[in-house]
C-alpha cells in the first residue's frame, strides 16, 4: 500500500507526464520520480530491465588449487580457454562468456557473486578438508566432480584390491563434499579431466538437470521470481557448442585467459568503487554538485572500461602474433621442404592483416554513462517541478546499480565476440595456408608437366642431333668412298 500520498499537484504532474501513450520505460521513470512511488518504481524498473534480457547464468567451478578446475572447464568448453599449469595459477576469479553462460573459475578463498549453480572439484586423492572454509554457493545445485582417478588407480596398484580402494577413497570425497554443501548436491560424476568429450557428456545434463531441479523447490516455496528465472535459464540456454579450432595453430591460451581476468577485475575494481561512490553521494544537496558527481562517475566509467578492454585486446593481439607467427613458421618450412630453397619474396602467400578484433568499447562506456544520467535527470520533463536532490540522487545510484550488473553481459558478451572474430581471423590465415598448398601442388604439376615438354624437346634435338650425325656419317661414308675411290683413281 501507498501512503503518505502526493500533492494533487503531484498527481495532476503525473498524469501530464503520462498523457500520451508513453512506453513502459518512460511509465516506470515517470513513476520513480514520485517521491512516495520511487521505493516502488525503481523495484519495477530493475525487474523491468531483467525481463529485456536474455537470461546470463551464472556456474562457478570452486575446488582447491590443482584439482583440476580449468581443465575441466576447457573440456566443458571444447577449447584450451584457460590456462592449465602443473603449479597453481589463476589467481583471480575469471568468467568465461559462452553459449549464454557466465562460467567463472574461481580460486580457493576468492569470494564470488551469488550464482545459479556450482560445479564442485575434487582431487579424489585429496578429498577437502574435513573442517575448514567453505566456498559460499550461494545455495545453488552443486554437481560434485572427482577427477584424477587415473592417477589414484595407478597408486594404487600394491593394493590387493585395487577398485575397493577406489570405491572407498569415492566415498570418503562424497562424504565430506556433501557436508560441506549449503545446497543439494545434485549428483557426483567421476571422470578425467582430459577427455572433453567424455566430460561435456556427463556434466552438462546433470548441470541442467540441477537448474531443473532448483526451478521445482523454487516453485514449492512459493518463490516467484526465482521460479521465472530459472524457467527462463532451462527453456532458454543450451551447452555451448564445442569450437572448432585450427589445428595447425599454437594457440595462446594463456593470453585469453588474461582477457578474461581483465574484464573480470576491472568490473571488481567498478564494483568496489561503488561503494566509495556511493558514500559521496549521499551528502550531496545540491543539483550542481549531483552533475559534479556524475562527471566524476562517468570518467571513472570510462576509464575502467577503456583500460580493462586495452588490456584484453593487448592480450588478444599477441596472442594474435603468437598464431601467425605459428603459421608463417609452418608455411616456410614447408616451403624449403618442398621447393629445397629456404622462402624468399616468391615464397609462401603474404600473411593476412592484423585483424584484432575491436570490443567496440567506447560505444559500452557511453551507452552505460547515458543510462545513468538518464535516471538521475529523469527522462520526463513534466515532472520538473517534483525533482528533488534526493530523488535524482537515489535514482542514479540505482541505475548505477543496474548498470553494473549489465556491464558485466554486455562486456562478456563484447569478448566472446572478439575472440570468435580472432578465431574467424586464423582461420583465414590457415585458407591461406590451405590455398598456398594447393597452388605449390599445382605448381609442381606445372613443373613436372614443364619438364616433360623440356625432355621431349631435349629428345626431339637429340634426335635431330643424331639424324645430322648419321647423315654426317653417311656423306663421310658415301664420300669418303668417292674422295677413296677418287683418290685411288
Ligand atoms: N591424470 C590426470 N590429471 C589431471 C586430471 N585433471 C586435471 N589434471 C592435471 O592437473 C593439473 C592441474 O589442473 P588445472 O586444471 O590447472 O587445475 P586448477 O588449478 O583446479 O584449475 C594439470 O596438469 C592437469 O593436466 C585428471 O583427471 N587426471
Ligand atoms: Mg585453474
Amino acid at each position: 500500500m501507498i501512503r503518505g500520498v502526493a500533492s494533487v499537484a503531484d498527481w495532476e504532474q503525473l498524469e501530464e507526464a503520462l498523457a500520451g501513450t508513453p512506453s513502459v520505460p518512460e511509465v516506470l521513470a515517470a513513476l520513480a520520480c514520485v517521491p512516495v512511488l520511487s521505493e516502488h518504481a525503481r523495484g519495477w524498473q530493475q525487474a523491468w530491465t531483467r525481463l529485456q534480457k536474455p537470461p546470463a547464468p551464472r556456474v562457478v567451478w570452486t575446488g582447491d588449487a590443482k584439482a583440476g578446475r580449468s581443465t575441466l572447464l576447457n573440456a566443458v568448453l571444447g577449447r584450451p580457454l584457460l590456462h592449465v599449469a602443473v603449479r597453481p595459477c589463476t589467481p583471480v576469479a575469471v568468467t568465461v562468456f559462452a553459449g549464454g553462460w557466465r562460467l567463472t573459475e574461481v580460486p580457493p578463498q576468492v569470494p564470488h557473486e551469488p550464482a545459479d549453480g556450482r560445479v564442485l572439484v575434487v582431487d579424489v586423492r585429496q578429498p577437502l578438508p574435513r573442517r575448514a572454509r567453505v566456498v559460499s554457493d550461494g545455495g545453488g545445485p552443486t554437481v560434485l566432480v572427482l577427477t584424477k582417478l587415473d592417477r589414484a588407480r595407478a597408486d594404487a596398484v600394491l593394493s590387493s584390491d585395487v577398485e575397493a580402494e577406489l570405491d572407498e577413497a569415492v566415498d570418503e570425497a562424497v562424504r565430506r563434499a556433501r557436508r560441506r554443501c549449503t545446497g543439494p548436491l545434485v549428483d557426483v560424476v567421476r571422470c578425467d579431466a582430459r577427455e572433453a568429450e567424455a566430460v561435456r557428456d556427463q556434466l552438462w545434463p546433470r548441470i541442467q538437470a540441477g537448474l531443473a531441479g532448483a526451478r521445482e523447490r523454487a516453485a514449492l516455496r512459493g518463490r516467484a521470481q526465482r521460479h521465472h528465472w530459472l524457467t527462463q535459464v532451462v527453456a532458454s540456454v543450451t551447452p555451448p557448442e564445442p569450437m572448432s579450432w585450427p589445428p595447425s595453430v599454437a594457440v595462446d591460451g594463456l593470453a585469453r585467459g588474461i582477457a578474461q581476468a581483465a574484464v573480470t577485475s576491472a568490473l571488481a575494481g567498478l564494483a568496489l568503487d561503488r561503494d566509495a561512490w556511493l558514500a559521496t553521494l549521499q551528502p550531496v544537496q545540491t543539483h550542481s554538485a549531483l552533475e559534479g558527481c556524475l562527471d566524476r562517475l562517468e570518467a571513472v566509467l570510462r576509464t575502467a572500461l577503456r583500460s580493462a578492454m586495452a588490456r584484453a585486446e593487448d592480450a588478444v593481439g599477441r596472442a594474435w602474433d603468437a598464431a601467425v607467427a605459428g603459421v608463417r613458421r609452418e608455411l616456410d618450412a614447408a616451403w624449403t621442404d618442398q621447393v629445397g630453397v629456404p622462402a624468399s619474396g616468391s615464397g609462401p602467400p603474404a600473411r593476412s592483416p592484423h585483424v584484432a578484433p575491436a570490443f567496440g568499447v567506447e560505444r559500452l562506456a557511453a551507452a552505460h554513462a547515458a543510462r545513468i544520467r538518464v535516471a538521475a535527470t529523469g527522462p520526463v520533463g513534466a515532472l520538473a517541478r517534483l525533482r528533488r536532490v534526493s530523488v535524482r540522487t537515489e535514482a542514479a545510484a540505482a541505475a548505477w546499480r543496474t548498470s553494473l550488473v549489465e556491464m558485466e553481459t554486455d562486456l562478456g558478451a563484447a569478448l566472446w565476440d572478439g575472440v570468435v572474430r580472432w578465431a574467424d581471423a586464423l582461420e583465414a590465415v590457415c585458407g591461406d595456408h590451405g590455398a598456398w598448398r594447393e597452388s605449390k601442388d599445382a605448381a609442381q604439376r606445372r613443373t613436372a608437366e614443364q619438364r616433360q615438354v623440356a625432355r621431349r624437346r631435349a629428345l626431339a634435338r637429340v634426335r635431330v642431333a643424331l639424324g645430322a650425325v648419321r647423315s654426317v656419317e653417311e656423306g663421310i661414308e658415301s664420300g669418303g668412298e668417292g674422295q677413296d675411290e677418287s683418290g685411288h683413281g
